[in-house]
C-alpha cells in the first residue's frame, strides 16, 4: 500500500492542462462562495435584495488582507508562481495524495479556535493561542523558491515570522538539540488521515541551528493573505533550503528534544527521505535524478541547486558532512 502510493507519486512531470488557470480558479470560488450564501438566505427565508448583486462584497469578506507587512532583504526576486497554481497545486496529504485534493477537501479543516503547545526542553513551555502567535513577531514577507522532492518548484510570497522568535522566547535548555513539529491528527477534518498512506500524525524535525536560521520561519499567510487551508494553515514551517516535505502544516506541537527522532516521511521510505533533506542535485532520489527541477509554468526544465540557491547562507551548517551519506 504505502510502496504503490510512493510509486505513483508525481516524478516532475506535470502538464500544463493540469494546472487551472488563476482567473477560472478565482471566478470559480467567487461562484461558489455567492451560490452558498445565497442558497442558505433563501433557505432561512429571507428576503435580501441586492445579495446576488453585491456578490463581490460579499465573497471578498472571506479573503483575509494581513496588514503591516515588513519586505523583507531576504527574499528572491524570481517571477512569483500565480497565486492560482501556489493554492491549487498542494501536497497535504491529510486531504488526499492528489495535487488538487487539499484545495477541494481542506475547507472542513477548523483553524479557530488553534493552539500550539510548546514543550520538552525549554524553560519556558506554553500552550499558545493562534492569535498570540501571530503577534509573537512582525510579520514579514518573504518570496521563498519551494523544491519538493518531486521534482517541481514554485516562487511563493509567504508572510510570516522567524522561528528564532519563538525558539529564544520559550528559553531552550542545553540538551535542546532537536526540535520535533506535528501536524493535527483529527481523521474528521482530515479525511486522508483515514488512509495508511502516511504514518499519522506527520511529524516533521530540525536540528536546532537550523531551526534558529534566519530564513527558517513559521508562515501564516502568502500573497498578502491569511494562509488558505490548504497551504497548511493556520500556521506552518517554512525552510526554504530543503526540500519541500521538510515544511510541515498546519501544526499543533512543537517539541524540543535531545535525540532526534524520524519523520513521517523516513518511516515510509527511509531509503528515500533522510533527515536533512537539503536540497542536492548531486544526491539522487533512489527512483529518480534530482539534477534538475520543473518550475511550476515554466516549459523547460531547469537545473536544481545545491541548497536550493541558498548555499551562501546555509551552507556553514554543514561543514564536515558527508551529504551523500546525511542526505
Ligand atoms: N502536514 C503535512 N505537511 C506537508 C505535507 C503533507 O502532506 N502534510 N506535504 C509536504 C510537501 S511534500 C510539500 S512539497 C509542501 C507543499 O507545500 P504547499 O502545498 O504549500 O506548496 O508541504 C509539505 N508539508
Ligand atoms: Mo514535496
Amino acid at each position: 500500500m504505502i510502496i504503490k502510493k510512493l510509486l505513483t507519486r508525481n516524478s516532475g512531470l506535470i502538464q500544463p492542462s493540469e494546472i487551472t488557470d488563476q482567473k477560472i480558479y478565482l471566478s470559480r470560488r467567487k461562484f461558489i462562495g455567492t451560490a452558498t450564501r445565497a442558497s442558505a438566505a433563501i433557505a432561512a427565508g429571507m428576503v435580501m435584495p441586492g445579495l446576488l448583486r453585491n456578490s463581490h462584497a460579499a465573497t471578498s469578506l472571506s479573503v483575509k488582507k494581513l496588514s503591516n507587512i515588513r519586505k523583507s532583504a531576504l527574499s528572491t526576486q524570481e517571477p512569483q508562481t500565480p497565486y492560482g497554481d501556489v493554492t491549487i497545486y498542494n501536497n497535504f496529504y491529510e486531504f488526499g495524495t492528489d495535487k488538487d485534493q487539499p484545495a477541494q477537501h481542506a475547507h472542513s479543516l477548523k483553524t479557530r479556535p488553534w493552539t500550539v503547545v510548546v514543550e520538552g526542553e525549554i524553560k519556558r513551555p506554553k500552550t499558545y493561542d493562534i492569535d498570540t502567535l501571530l503577534k509573537l513577531a512582525p510579520l514579514e514577507e518573504r518570496i521563498y523558491r519551494l523544491r519538493c522532492v518531486e521534482g517541481w518548484s514554485m516562487v511563493i510570497p509567504w508572510i510570516g515570522f522567524p522561528l528564532s522568535a519563538l525558539i529564544k522566547q520559550v528559553e531552550p535548555t542545553a540538551n535542546a538539540k532537536f526540535i520535533e513539529f506535528t501536524t493535527l491528527h483529527d481523521p474528521k477534518q482530515m479525511p486522508g488521515q483515514r488512509s495508511g498512506v502516511l504514518e499519522w500524525p506527520y511529524v516533521e524535525g530540525l536540528r536546532i541551528d537550523e531551526a534558529m536560521h534566519p530564513l527558517a520561519i513559521l508562515a501564516v499567510g502568502l500573497y498578502g493573505e491569511v494562509l488558505p487551508n490548504q497551504n497548511g494553515a493556520p500556521i506552518r514551517l517554512v525552510v526554504p533550503w530543503k526540500y519541500g516535505f521538510k515544511s510541515i502544516k498546519s501544526i499543533v506541537k512543537i517539541r524540543f528534544i535531545e535525540k532526534a527522532t524520524a519523520s513521517s516521511w523516513m518511516k515510509a521510505g527511509p531509503h528515500e527521505y533522510g533527515y536533512f533533506a537539503n536540497v542536492n542535485p548531486a544526491v539522487d532520489h533512489p527512483r529518480w535524478s534530482q539534477a534538475k527541477e520543473r518550475r511550476i509554468g515554466e516549459f523547460l526544465k531547469r537545473d536544481t541547486l545545491p541548497f536550493n540557491g541558498y548555499a551562501d547562507q546555509v551552507a556553514d551548517m554543514y561543514a564536515g558532512l558527508d551529504l551523500n551519506r546525511f542526505f
